[in-house]
């Protein structure tokens, strides 16, 4: 079945009347489906992205190997950030995972080092690891991902502020949630093709079930927001509040906004974090999430805000009018799969569990390529992950 998920202009944010509609109709999205499209994303080049990631996962698999994982690559000291191969073996979930990928985040300017967590959370700030500018071809690939990661990034500074607006706050109310250190990431995805006879054993099962064979089980995001290009790809699905299975289907220039577990958490439930999954219809398949997440020390154990907001379909402050105020924690509207089983924190009694990093670090374990993150800092002692400089990393 395919759904429709509302779609909003981002070049109609310039204008007050377009920032209030779009008020109303990314709270609506937010609250009903959890998912949403923008369009006209100032900055977006959807075929140079594409050409990129195809330029990448087309090269030689030793050669993306260089900037490996310590776990696919052991002269790499990096756990989190960098290239993972495809691992067609089930997790301990028996969840499904058929694709390889390369993880970037931002590089932590030298004038903010000292403000680097401490460990284990440092990790999750490692230095980005991209093929070695040598070739003209390299050169253009790093740049298409710093040009892309600067294109979602504002994006995502532009939903949020229209989100704050929705809920009658300053529209930077978020931002100092995310300054100066944010952990987001973007993930470039690579969904080879996948004959029938080497889908591995649990999927073929599953699709002799009548399941549908999947590229990626279904799964929420951990963050604020996810922002993702999925070219003209089809494949990705969501899961309607009646339980059925909806396809997202692919929009030239169109990106997919989703909303993870934090931000669900943090509305109290107000917003949905909708569970999503990715079918292998026997094609190959490349896609882009941006994984909009906070600093590492943001306190997700309470809502943010207990202030009034408007009632719902009022556009703006102004339109409050004499509508009973509401508050974001009095909205118990959904039983979010976050709220009916809360992730359990991983022990780091040096560390406040509330904070976002310590609970990302458990969270991630449910996903085949973090699997091993957490049994490995936890094997670590205290200090003994210090990070070589990210130019020595390149050539390793
Ligand atoms: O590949 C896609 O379209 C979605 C990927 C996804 O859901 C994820 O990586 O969390």
């Amino acid at each position: 079945m395919t759904g429709s998920i509302p779609t909003i202009d981002l070049s109609l944010l310039e204008s007050p009347e377009g920032h209030a509609a779009a008020s109303r109709d990314v709270l609506h999205a937010m609250e009903h489906v959890g998912f949403l499209a923008i369009k006209n994303i100032p900055g977006y080049d959807e075929r140079r992205l594409l050409e990129a990631a195809k330029w990448f996962f087309d090269s030689p698999l030793e050669d993306k190997l260089k900037i490996g994982k310590r776990r696919f690559n052991p002269k790499q000291p990096n756990i989190y950030k960098g290239y993972f191969p495809c691992q067609p073996a089930a997790n301990e979930s028996k969840t499904t995972s058929y694709k390889e990928g390369l993880d970037i985040g931002i590089d932590v300017p030298a004038e903010l080092q000292h403000q680097l967590p401490p460990w284990p959370l440092k990790h999750l700030y490692e230095p980005n690891l991209l093929p070695q500018a040598d070739t003209p071809e390299s050169v253009a690939f790093s740049k298409t991902l710093s040009d892309h990661l600067a294109v979602v990034q504002r994006a995502s500074h532009a939903i949020m502020s229209v989100l704050a607006v929705g809920l009658g706050l300053p529209s930077d109310y978020f931002l100092p949630l995310f300054e100066p250190l944010p952990l987001s990431t973007l993930r470039l995805i690579h969904y080879p093709y996948r004959p029938p006879a080497a889908a591995d054993t649990s999927a073929e099962a599953a699709a002799t079930e009548g399941e549908p064979v999947l590229h990626c089980s279904e799964h929420t995001d951990s963050g604020f927001l996810t922002i993702l290009a999925t070219f003209d790809f089809k494949g990705l699905q969501i899961l309607t509040g009646d339980g059925r299975w909806v396809d997202v289907p692919p929009r030239p220039d169109v990106l997919v906004v989703n909303i993870g577990d934090t931000l669900a958490k943090l509305s109290g439930g107000r917003f949905k974090a909708t569970r999503h999954r990715v079918v292998d219809l026997r094609q190959e398949r490349y896609s882009v999430p941006f994984f909009y997440e906070p600093r590492y020390d943001v306190d997700i154990s309470k809502p943010f805000t207990h202030r009034p907001l408007q009632a719902e379909g009022e556009a703006s402050p102004k339109s409050h009018g004499g509508s009973p105020p509401r508050t974001l924690l009095a909205v118990p509207r959904m039983s979010d799969h976050l709220l009916a089983h809360p992730q359990k924190t991983p022990p780091f009694p040096h560390l406040p569990s509330e904070w976002y990093g310590v609970w990302l670090l458990g969270k991630i374990k449910e996903f085949v390529e973090y699997g091993d993150v957490l049994e490995t800092v936890e094997t670590e002692s205290d200090g003994s992950c210090e990070l070589p400089p990210a130019a020595m990393m390149a050539d390793a």
